[in-house]
């Protein structure tokens, strides 16, 4: 029996006469995420109204410019949609001016290098190899191959970032742009520690708050619009909007912020991504975002807890955001073999880096663990305990096919339990 709901059916019809591949496809990706345990830090589930504005019409509109400002006729509903998209992201935020229309959180990091960079300037980001971006500097993205990228690591001994380091690095390396913010790092950035190292160094401050920016907008993160000089960010991950990105910055940056966007990088906006936006910004809004942020964070330091009472050994020894990265040295599994591993059991989650890691990227030693998405099904400390469990016993009976049939038959049950709509 199918698992997609009645009115989910409905809506899938048209698109199974004309293209019945496609959505075959998108059906079974629907049964995937259904009966699936999504453990992917970056990922979250999007509300059915942020799905609607997604795939409505305004798909069909160029909108090349601004409100206002539109290198089009019949912009106004575009200029509606784009307006209170910006307005309520500079409200969420506190920030002076917001631009919504960079397509992912790439390019909303290369729109800020556009805006206030020139080709070879410098630029210091946290190493990817440690938990930063690959757009922070690293020498296969664009970032690392426009401009003179150089690199902050973490502690060896603790895990954690030294802002000691930083500065030192900071003071040698002399960058035009200092960048903060991580895609596996589970502890919060000192954002006004960057901000003292960027004015004594002369640097503007970036912060790229793509993974933690629904805690932030829930006072569970300090808010680096107070420190920085620009924040990026992604739309799709704690936040929990539609896949795109957008960036905040100060009165005296928005001229270049929205010259770099359009037309420096990009063509016309896309304006059913910018109308999801808005709608993710709206609830971001309400007050239940808030309980949702801290039920994320809740799990997560819940799941710290029983990986670490099961013998992991965590990066950081915790986690203080929606993720857990696990050093996975001493079960004597890679990340590789346990991402594979979790597969078979019906758990998705992405093999990581650790810093120092012995272990090359394809491989590596670590495991990305993120609460977003099981957080969004309505999961709590028990079934987190659960899920903790489910690794666990995974790991210690990967070499058992019956025991991985069983934890399979128990992750299909908890997912029955929460549906993803
Ligand atoms: N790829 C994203 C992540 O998984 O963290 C970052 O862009």
């Amino acid at each position: 029996m199918s698992s997609i709901p009645a009115q989910k059916q409905d809506e899938m019809n048209a698109l199974r006469c004309a293209d019945p591949e496609i959505a075959l496809a998108i059906e079974a990706e629907q049964r995937r995420q259904q009966t699936h345990l999504e453990l992917i830090a970056s990922e979250n589930l999007v509300s059915r109204a942020v799905l609607q504005a997604q795939g409505s019409i305004l798909t069909n509109k160029y909108a090349e410019g601004y409100p206002a400002a539109r290198y089009y006729g019949g912009c106004k509903h575009a200029d509606t949609v784009e307006d209170l998209a910006r307005s309520r992201a500079i409200n969420l935020f506190g920030a002076d001016h917001a631009n919504v229309q960079p397509h992912s959180g790439a390019s909303a990091n290369l729109a800020v290098y556009l805006a206030c960079l020139d080709p070879g300037d410098r630029i210091l980001g946290m190493d990817l190899a440690h938990g930063g971006h690959l757009t922070h500097g690293a020498a296969v993205s664009i970032s690392g191959r426009y401009f003179q990228a150089h690199s902050y690591g973490v502690d060896h001994d603790t895990g954690l970032i030294n802002l000691e380091e930083v500065r030192t690095r900071a003071q040698a390396v002399k960058p035009k742009l200092i960048v903060a913010g991580a895609s596996s790092y589970p502890r919060k950035i000192d954002y006004p520690g960057f901000q003292g190292i960027a004015r004594e160094t002369g640097a503007l401050f970036m912060a790229d708050i793509a993974h933690v920016a629904g805690l932030i907008v829930a006072g569970l993160h300090a808010n680096p619009v107070h420190y920085a000089d620009l924040v990026t960010s992604t739309t799709h991950k704690t936040l929990r909007g539609p896949r795109g990105g957008f960036i905040l910055c100060r009165h005296e940056f928005a001229k270049s912020i929205d010259r770099a966007v359009f037309p420096g990088l990009q063509g016309g906006p896309l304006m059913h991504i910018i109308a999801a936006k808005a709608v993710a910004f709206k609830e971001a809004l309400s007050p239940d975002f808030a309980i949702y942020q801290q039920r994320v964070l809740d799990n997560a330091e819940e799941m710290a807890k029983h990986l670490e009472e099961y013998g992991f050994n965590l990066v950081t020894g915790g986690t203080d955001t929606h993720l857990v990265l696990v050093d996975l040295r001493s079960k004597g599994i890679t990340g590789l073999e346990a991402e594979r591993l979790l597969e078979r059991v019906g758990i998705t989650a992405n093999k990581n880096a650790i810093p120092y890691d012995p272990q090359s990227r394809q491989v590596t030693s670590g495991l990305r663990l993120g609460t977003p998405v099981i957080t969004s099904r309505g999961m709590g400390r028990q079934q987190i305990k659960q899920i903790a469990g489910f690794i666990r016993d995974a790991i210690t009976g990967r070499q058992d096919p019956g025991k991985l049939v069983r934890i399979r038959e128990q992750v299909a049950r908890l997912c029955l339990e929460f549906p993803i709509c």
